[in-house]
């Protein structure tokens, strides 16, 4: 029997509950249809580094049955959509992803309805072989020669993704330093605006590259691309395809995030997001076990962003996780992550605009709390349900997966390596 046959199996058994939830909550809305044909749209690029336990320096406890090759990533992937049916395409780590046949890979994806989405470079490693080393960085590299060591790698990302149909190049630089004194920080911002025109100078006509910031880790004293100001002022300098990524876990405690968005989607240059929750830094947890009210804040910021700006939700900007996990399942941690997403995306959608520019145009902010608030309290999970079912999905997907036994499936396909290794 095919997956989708054994999910719809095990739906039966809960629709009647469903629907009656249902139709309570679409009772007190204006547009319930409207908001079921958005979240059918909104798919959630998943990271192919997530599919398998993250580990830190401290040590990495796999939970057995992971993915030991692309393929297999591919097919992890292609499970987790057929299961919520969001997650409709895969973003690759180059050199960790490496694509061999790309029309076989494309159409291995394909044949679980999976797209790509954006390749990500990888200059905070040395591989095996590499003749110069980024242990000093890389495109603000002092060396000139590192630099273009680093230019050329971003290049060939490029060409990998265009094998595969991706249209956009993901950059996260480790660049930075550790000590004062140790960088001319003016140099190192020139040496990588002056890398990223020449990677920006490569790229396909219709890709846009992405320029990922952060504020430490691996380097604790300063980051070349550290803050969201860094990666605008590179991203205007490069020009209309470069734009900034938001990634939810690089920024110092209480930022306010909803507020870099909705500044960046005015400026056009909000490329996407990495998605996580954190508690102290970048602790790649899953998006919205910490605080899901930020993660509501944030989304009604886009919504109301892309509505002035006539932007389609779906796909005018990136939309994916980046996480690493160490306890749970990694299947599992994604489901929840997709989840809590689209949660956050459909309470956004109920916020009363109307009602909420007239309160703040009255300064009258119990009204504006009052409204966002009103929105955030609405239990939608009946929506993200039905949207799922309509396109086949499962109404619980993380009970399913756990019904179907899919995880001790892979274990006896692809082994336990349950092997705890430490620093
Ligand atoms: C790490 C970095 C950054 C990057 C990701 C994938 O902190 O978030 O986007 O790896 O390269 O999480
Ligand atoms: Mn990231
Ligand atoms: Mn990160």
């Amino acid at each position: 029997m095919k997956l989708t046959e054994k999910i719809q199996d095990l739906n039966d058994a809960g629709i009647s509950q469903h629907r009656r939830k249902l139709d309570f909550v679409a009772a007190g809305l204006s547009d319930p249809e409207g908001i079921i044909s958005k979240l059918r749209k909104f798919q959630v690029a998943i990271p192919s580094w997530a599919l398998g336990t993250g580990g830190t320096r401290f040590g990495r406890f796999s939970g057995g049955g992971e993915p030991r090759n692309l393929e297999e990533k591919i097919a992890d992937v292609g499970v987790l959509h057929a299961l919520n049916r969001s997650g409709g395409s895969i973003s690759l780590h180059i050199p960790w992803d490496i694509p061999g046949n790309a029309e076989e890979i494309r159409a291995h994806a394909a044949s679980w309805g999976l797209r790509f989405d954006a390749v990500n470079s990888n200059t905070f490693q040395d591989q095996a072989g590499q003749a110069l080393s980024y242990k000093f960085g890389s495109l603000h590299h002092v060396d000139k020669s590192v630099r273009e060591q680093a230019v050329q790698h971003n290049i060939e990302v490029i060409r990998q993704g265009e094998r595969l149909g991706s249209k956009a190049l993901s950059v996260w630089l480790s660049d930075g330093s550790n000590f004062p004194g140790q960088l001319n920080f003016r140099s190192a911002f020139e040496n990588t605006l002056e890398s990223l025109q020449q990677i920006y100078a490569a790229l396909p006509a219709d890709w846009q590259v992405w320029v990922e910031y952060k504020p430490f880790e691996p380097n604790f004293y300063s980051t070349t691309i550290g803050d969201w100001g860094q990666s605008l002022l590179l991203a205007n300098k490069l020009g209309p395809k470069a734009a900034t990524l938001v990634d939810l876990g690089h920024h110092l405690p209480n930022t306010n995030i909803e507020q870099i968005v909705s500044l960046l989607l005015m400026e056009g240059k909000l490329a996407g997001f990495h998605f996580n929750d954190s508690k102290y830094g970048d602790d790649d947890l899953t998006v919205g076990c910490i605080n899901p009210y930020q993660l509501f804040l944030i989304f009604s910021e886009l919504v109301e962003g892309m509505d002035v700006r006539k932007m389609d939700h779906a796909s005018a900007i990136g939309w994916m996780i980046d996480a690493s996990h160490n306890v749970k399942d990694p299947i599992e941690d994604l489901l929840q992550s997709v989840e809590a997403i689209k949660i956050a995306y459909a309470q956004a959608l109920l916020v009363n605009r109307t009602e909420l520019q007239a309160a703040q145009q009255e300064n009258d902010a119990v009204r504006c709390q009052e409204i966002l608030q009103d929105a955030y309290r609405t239990d939608v999970r009946p929506l993200v349900a039905e949207a799922r079912l309509r396109e086949e999905g499962a109404l619980d997907p993380v009970q399913a997966f756990r019904k179907l036994g899919i995880r001790q499936e892979l274990i006896r396909d692809r082994g336990s390596d349950t092997v705890a290794t430490g620093l």
